[in-house]
């Protein structure tokens, strides 16, 4: 069989489920705009809501935090010209596509997912079928476009990869080359960025803990507030960034630092080498607050439109079905669906 060539595409997604956080800004969505910036592949960028539902959500919040999560996008730098930019919801076909890799995917698959197990706990009788097969609709959201690149966190790593599975397995199953097998692309100093509170937990939207994070709507007094009350140890910054080793809130701080500043955290420990957290927390909580205030600023803007929010997501959703509808239509032939 000759190898398809699949054309360079990106694709990632970030759900609405609550306000965004630092951690979605460092590790998915600056990254989003560099991509975008740099022109060589096309760039796709969603709004997961179908995802988001996979636990309860009030319906007012979801539809505030959908149309933030899109003033958040466009704040940061994505350009919904240059990007397709649009919510999941609209774009029937991943929900059609999801199906179909539903039964691609095997039980066991999912119950490895580190994911799954972290949100569902220790109850998992009583956990939503949808958040067990959420890997299969992320695997949906990424082959709909036949998307070739997955910017993500770390944390979004193993999800990428069972995407490839079910690309491969799908390939095999109905021998063809049909799927591109996906790369995730995790790059940078802050694509994990842990809890404020407790280092050994990444920092996330849905923690109880408002203290945990920080989120993009946060003021500059909060901001510095949170900043200054993280957790920490004792012993000043060390000379190298071997000596964070051991060090989980101490690393997690010199690791924000580097991805706002966009240095390498060699270089911030150069610089800040033997400094108590006295002296480096202010400098972190002012490279913070002049990096995201002006994002926060262009949020409040945005939002006070929320009609061209929505004009925006039905364009980037129409623009997205071009892509998505014939993929469709070819998976429904290869898997034998009449009338496709
Ligand atoms: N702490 C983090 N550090 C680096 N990257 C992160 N991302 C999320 N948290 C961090 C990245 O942001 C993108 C969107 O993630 P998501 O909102 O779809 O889901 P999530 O990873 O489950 O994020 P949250 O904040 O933890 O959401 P909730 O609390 O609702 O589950 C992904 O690329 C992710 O890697």
């Amino acid at each position: 069989m000759a190898e398809v060539v699949h054309t360079p595409r990106v694709f990632s997604g970030i759900q609405p489920s609550g306000g965004l956080t630092l951690g979605n800004y460092l590790g998915a969505m600056k990254r989003f705009v560099t991509t975008q910036d740099a022109g060589d592949m096309e760039t796709i960028y969603c709004m997961v809501d179908q995802h988001a539902i996979t636990v309860w959500q009030d319906p007012d919040k979801l539809r505030h935090a959908t149309r933030e999560l899109c003033a958040g996008f466009i704040a940061a730098g994505i350009d919904p010209e240059k990007s397709i930019l649009f919510n999941q919801s609209q774009v029937p076909e991943h929900a059609q596509l999801g199906w179909i890799f539903n039964c691609v995917a095997r039980m066991g698959w999912m119950q490895r997912m580190t994911q799954w197990k972290d949100k569902a706990g220790k109850n998992t009788q009583n956990a939503s079928l949808g958040l067990f097969a959420y890997p299969a609709l992320m695997a949906a959201d990424i082959l709909i476009y036949h998307a070739t690149h997955v910017p993500v966190g770390e944390d979004q790593k193993q999800h990428v990869e069972l995407t490839r599975d079910i690309a491969i397995k799908f390939n095999n199953d109905y021998g063809v080359d049909f799927f591109p097998v996906t790369e995730p692309v995790i790059e940078g100093a802050a694509t994990r960025v842990m809890s404020l509170r407790d280092g050994s937990k990444k920092m996330s939207k849905s923690d109880p803990s408002d203290m945990s994070r920080i989120n993009l709507t946060d003021s500059a007094d909060d901001i510095a507030k949170k900043i200054r009350k993280a957790k920490t140890d004792p012993e000043p910054l060390p000379d190298t960034v071997e000596g964070l080793a051991d060090r989980p809130e101490a690393r997690n701080l010199v690791n924000i630092y580097a991805g706002l500043a966009d240095l390498t955290p060699e270089q911030v420990i150069a610089d800040h080498a033997g400094q108590q957290f006295g002296t480096f927390k202010p400098s972190l909580a002012d490279l913070a607050v002049a990096k995201l205030e002006p994002i926060s600023a262009e949020m409040s803007r945005l939002m006070q439109d929320p009609a061209e929010i929505d004009r925006i997501l039905a364009r980037g959703a129409e623009r997205a079905r071009t892509i998505a509808t014939p993929i469709l239509k070819r998976t429904y032939q290869i898997v034998g669906m009449v009338g496709a």
